[in-house]
C-alpha cells in the first residue's frame, strides 16, 4: 500500500495512514495490470490523499478467476451456515474494533461528517454484518406435495460469482449491504467501488481476510465505471449483478447483462422523493424532517426528500421556520464536530449541483437561502431552499443529489398523492401528518419502495430498501437482499404406490 499521509486535516484531528491502495484480488493487493494508478481527493480542498491501482478489464478477469475457483471449488460455499456466520461476526468485530480509523478515511474520501460516519455509516455496517451473519444458517427449502407420483423440494443455492458495484455517498454501508448477504448465502464476488471513494472498500477486505473470509472470495478492483464496472456487467463468468448508482448507468448494466450472458441484475437507483407535511403536523418537528431529508449527507442520498410539499395552512409557519432554523446551520471541515454539513463529494458533482441551482433561478424559483458555493476552496454549498417552485420546473423533476430543497403548496390529500406520484422515479416518500386516516390512505397510494410516516431516512438492516418504476428494482438489506443471492432449486422424485 501507499505511504501517504493526508494533509490539511482539520481542527487538529489526526488523519489516517493510506495503507491499502492496490487491488484486492485472491486475498492479495496487487497493481493493476496496466501499472496505472489514479488519484482520490479530498473534498475539502480538491487535493489528491492517496494514488490508487486503476483497475480495468483485465484484472476483471483475474478477480473473476479468482472468485469462480473459490466458489467452484473453495470451502466458503460448502461451509455449513453457521460457520459462515461465525466468520461474518468475527468480520464485524473487527469492524468495531477499526471504527476509528475507518471512520476517518471514509469521512476523508467522501466529505462525510465524523461523528455522523462513526455513528451511522460504520454503525449500520457492522449491524448488517451481524443480521446477515444470522441469516446464513436460516437458509430453507421447502417441500412440494406434487401428486401422488412425485414429490418434491426446493433447495436454495448460492448464486455463484456476483458482481457488486456500489457508489461513493455511503461507501461502507453499501459495500456491505451488498457484500454481507452475499457472503450469507455462500456467494463469491467481485466488488467495485465508486472511483471518487476507493478507500475505505479496500481497508475492510483486509479485515475479511483477517476474519477467516478465504481468499478469493472477496475481491476488490478499484477503477472507473465504463472501464472496470462495464467490465464486471458485460462478463461471461458474474452471475448477477447488484448495483447502486444513478439511472443512467443502471440502463447501461441491464443493456450489458442482455448482450452477455442474461445475469440478473438488480439496480437500486436515483430518486425524486416527496415528504408530504399537512397542515396539522408540528412544524418544529416537520422542519427537522425536511432539513435532515434534504440536507443529510449534503444531499447526497438517494432518498434525499427534495420535494417538500406543504399543505396551504402550515406554509408560511414552515417557511419561516426552516429559514431561522437553517441560520444557524453550519457548512465546513467535515472533522469539525461543529459542522453540519461538509463538501459535495468531487468537482463534477459540486459544479453539477451549482448548475442546478442555476436552473432553479433561470426558471424562476426563488432562492429563500443559500444559491451559491460556500468558502474559498473544496466543494462546498451553501443549504439552498427554492420557494415558489413549479412541478414542471428542472429543479421540481431531476435528482439534484445535493443541499437542494423545494418548497411546493398543496390544499387536498388527492391533489397531493397526484403531485407525489407524478415522477418517474419511486424510491421513498415521507408523510408529515396526526391524522393516522391520513397516513394510512397516504401510504397505501404513494408508488415508493419506502414510506415514512412522521420519520425519515429510518433504515435498519431487517428493513427491505430499494424502489419501483426508474428507481430500480430488487432489495437491499432485509431477507429479501439474501434470496437475490440464492437460486432457488427444485428437486423431484418419484413416489410409487403412495396411499395418499
Ligand atoms: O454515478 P454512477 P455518478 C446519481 C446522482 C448523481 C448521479 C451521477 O444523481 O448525481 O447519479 O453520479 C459505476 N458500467 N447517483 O456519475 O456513474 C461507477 O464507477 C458499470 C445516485 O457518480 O452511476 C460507480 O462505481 N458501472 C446513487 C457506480 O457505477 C459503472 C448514488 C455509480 O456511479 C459504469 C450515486 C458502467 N458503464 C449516484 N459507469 C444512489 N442511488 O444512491 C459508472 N459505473
Amino acid at each position: 500500500g501507499g505511504e501517504k499521509r493526508a494533509e490539511n486535516g482539520g481542527g487538529g484531528v489526526e488523519m489516517p495512514e493510506i495503507r491499502y491502495t492496490k487491488l484486492f484480488i485472491n486475498g492479495s493487493f496487487v497493481d493493476a495490470v496496466s501499472g496505472k494508478t489514479f488519484e482520490t481527493r479530498d473534498p475539502r480542498t480538491g487535493d489528491a490523499i492517496a494514488s490508487i491501482a486503476e483497475g480495468d478489464k483485465e484484472d476483471v478477469d483475474l478477480a473473476v478467476r479468482a472468485a469462480r475457483e473459490a466458489f467452484d471449488h473453495g470451502k466458503w460455499p460448502r461451509m455449513s451456515g453457521s460457520e459462515r456466520g461465525k466468520i461474518m461476526t468475527k468480520y464485524a468485530d473487527l469492524l468495531e474494533q477499526h471504527a476509528e480509523e475507518l471512520t476517518k478515511l471514509e469521512s476523508l474520501d467522501a466529505g462525510k461528517l465524523v461523528v455522523v460516519t462513526r455513528a451511522v455509516d460504520i454503525g449500520a455496517s457492522v449491524g448488517t454484518l451481524r443480521y446477515f451473519a444470522g441469516a446464513a444458517d436460516k437458509i430453507h427449502g421447502e417441500t412440494l406435495k406434487m401428486s401422488r407420483q412425485f414429490q418434491g423440494h426446493t433447495l436454495r443455492e448460492p448464486m455463484g460469482v456476483a458482481g457488486l458495484i456500489i457508489p461513493w455517498n455511503f461507501p461502507s454501508i453499501m459495500f456491505f449491504t451488498k457484500v454481507a448477504p452475499a457472503l450469507a448465502a455462500g456467494c463469491t464476488m467481485v466488488v467495485k467501488p465508486a472511483e471518487q471513494t476507493p478507500l475505505s472498500a479496500l481497508y475492510v477486505a483486509h479485515l475479511a481476510k483477517q476474519a477467516g473470509v478465504p481468499d478469493g472470495v472477496i475481491n476488490v478492483v478499484t477503477g472507473f465505471g465504463p472501464t472496470a464496472g462495464a467490465a464486471i456487467a458485460s462478463h461471461m463468468d458474474v452471475d448477477m449483478v447488484s448495483f447502486t448508482g444513478s439511472t443512467a448507468v443502471g440502463r447501461l448494466v441491464m443493456e450489458a447483462s442482455a448482450r452477455s450472458n442474461l445475469k440478473p441484475v438488480s439496480l437500486e437507483l436515483g430518486g425524486k422523493s416527496p415528504l408530504i407535511i399537512f397542515d396539522d403536523a408540528d412544524v418544529d418537528m416537520a422542519v427537522d424532517l425536511a432539513i435532515g431529508a434534504n440536507f443529510f449527507n449534503k444531499g447526497e442520498a438517494c432518498v434525499a426528500a427534495s420535494r417538500v410539499y406543504l399543505q396551504e395552512g402550515i406554509y408560511d409557519r414552515f417557511e419561516k421556520k426552516l429559514a431561522d432554523s437553517l441560520k444557524n446551520w453550519v457548512v465546513g471541515d467535515p472533522f469539525d464536530p461543529r459542522v453540519n454539513q461538509g463538501p459535495q463529494v468531487d468537482k463534477a458533482q459540486y459544479e453539477r449541483v451549482l448548475s442546478y441551482i442555476e436552473h432553479g433561478k433561470r426558471e424562476g424559483a426563488t432562492v429563500l437561502t443559500g444559491g451559491k458555493p460556500c468558502g474559498q476552496k473544496g466543494y462546498y454549498i451553501d443549504p439552498t431552499v427554492f420557494t415558489d417552485v413549479k412541478d414542471d420546473m428542472i429543479i421540481a423533476k431531476e435528482e439534484i443529489f445535493g443541499p437542494v430543497m423545494c418548497l411546493m403548496k398543496f390544499r387536498t390529500v388527492e391533489e397531493v398523492i397526484a403531485k407525489a406520484n407524478d415522477t418517474r422515479y419511486g424510491l421513498a416518500a415521507g408523510v408529515v401528518t396526526k391524522d393516522i386516516d391520513v397516513a394510512n390512505r397516504m401510504t397505501r397510494s404513494i408508488r415508493a419502495g419506502v414510506v415514512w410516516v412522521n420519520c425519515y431516512f429510518a433504515m435498519d438492516a431487517d428493513c427491505p430498501f430499494g424502489g419501483r418504476k426508474m428507481s430500480g428494482y430488487g432489495k437491499d438489506a432485509s431477507m429479501h437482499a439474501l434470496d437475490k443471492f440464492l437460486a432457488v432449486k427444485s428437486v423431484v422424485t418419484p413416489v410409487y404406490d403412495s396411499p395418499w
